[in-house]
């Protein structure tokens, strides 16, 4: 059976890498963090569980998305930070209580992260260059922020050499293994690129000229983050993309498709201003400016925070803050676009379009240079 085989060849996947040394020297295991913070196995197991299913995986595969977890310890991953507002790092560390993600999140072998990390100055710079040196070709990249570029680039530089963030990029991108671009800033420019984009902010993908996996969201949840490595240690491989290059698992919906109040969107009963009566019964936010019809994004099955809310269930719309020029395109975030994207922009397709088709008609797939199959096939295999 295909799903026989698939658990095999994952399972003999992972003993391969579980022979790779541990990264770090502290000798702690996952299991003894865990412990440590009072997150029973079960707990874990519950996790891991949750894991699959987004993953779209078979619900036997929870064993292997536990050990998964437990093996993020031997994959060296560079962060890098551009311009942005570190809200994609947040988003995984500020919790009351750590999660088990903010812990797999501080498990991972993490060489270079300018806001975890205790080094400074000379020394930051140095760790970087060293780990691009040590694990060439071995490492994950990932890299939160947009990125200032050309004649623009010196609004951002990095460092006591005063690099720009564009080489930065550009260095750690020639010799990756993976390249993930955290968040909307990093995977299309982001805030600091709303027009008329005064440090011609550019997205990775557009600087490094790379393959590059975009996880959007402004910022992205901490389950799309930390599922993207588990994704990545699992298979080895990257995940099937949409037009605009995010992983299909996570960015193949609507917001709209899975919201809880769908309901009232398809009986017509719509919060007309904020805190009316419609607002108080839990109604549709699309009057207000909702744009989950729009919005490609696992926001409302998976939610943030330990899947404690998100965006609608607090009362406002969607702003779609995980689509290529969200900040341009999608505003007022409180009134409703239907006439524009309906009519005109989205040629019609309106809210039945899926991801792929509004790529090929507005935001076209050569605008981002990019296509999905294209990425795929110049994918390197991890070295094992
Ligand atoms: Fe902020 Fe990350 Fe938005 Fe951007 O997130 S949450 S501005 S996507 O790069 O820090
Ligand atoms: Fe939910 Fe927004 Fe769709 Fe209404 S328009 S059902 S609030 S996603
Ligand atoms: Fe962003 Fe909309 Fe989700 S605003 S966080 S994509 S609900």
């Amino acid at each position: 059976m295909e799903e026989d085989k698939l658990y095999q060849s994952l399972s003999d996947r992972l003993v391969k890498l579980s022979k790779f040394p541990r990264m770090k020297d502290d000798g702690k295991s996952i299991s003894s963090l865990l412990e440590e913070h009072g997150i029973s196995r079960r707990d874990f197991m519950k996790w891991a569980a949750g894991m699959t299913a987004m993953l779209s995986l078979p619900a036997s595969f929870s064993p292997l998305m536990a050990k998964a977890a437990e093996l993020t310890d031997r994959l060296p991953v560079i962060w890098l930070h551009m311009a942005e507002c570190t809200g994609c790092s947040e988003s995984l560390l500020r919790s009351d209580a750590p999660t088990i993600d903010s812990l797999i999140f501080n498990y991972i072998s993490l060489e270079y992260h300018e806001t975890l990390m205790a080094a400074a100055g000379w020394q930051a710079e140095q760790t970087l260059e060293d780990s691009i040196k040590k694990y060439k070709g071995k490492y994950v990249l990932m890299v939160e922020g947009g990125i200032p570029s050309g004649d623009s680039s010196f609004y951002l530089t990095i460092g006591p050499q005063g690099q720009t963030g564009e080489s930065h990029a550009r260095e750690a991108a020639d010799g990756a293994l993976a390249i993930f671009a955290i968040g909307t800033c990093s995977s299309f420019g982001g805030i600091q690129a709303a027009a008329p984009n005064p440090t011609n902010a550019k997205s990775l993908h557009e600087v490094t000229g790379k393959p590059v996996i975009n996880v959007p969201g402004c910022p992205p949840s901490e389950k799309n983050i930390v599922g993207n490595i588990l994704q990545f240690i699992l298979f080895g491989t990257l995940p099937a993309l949409d037009a605009y290059n995010r992983p299909k698992w996570a960015y193949g919906k609507r917001i709209h498709d899975q919201c809880e109040r769908r309901g009232h969107f398809d009986a017509g009963e719509f919060v007309q201003e904020f805190g009316d009566e419609g607002a108080k019964k839990g109604y549709c936010l699309y009057k207000v400016g909702c744009k989950g019809p729009y919005t490609f994004n696992n926001c409302s099955r998976e939610r943030f925070n330990q899947h404690m809310s998100w965006p609608v269930q607090a009362g406002h719309g969607c702003i779609g803050c995980s689509e290529p020029d969200f900040w341009d395109k999608m505003g007022p975030f409180e009134m409703p676009l239907a006439d524009r994207l309906y009519h005109s922009a989205f040629g019609g397709l309106g809210a039945d379009a899926t991801a792929d088709k509004i790529g090929a008609t507005i935001l076209t797939v050569t605008a981002l240079g990019i296509a999905a199959h294209a990425v795929i096939s110049v994918i390197k295999k991890p070295k094992e």
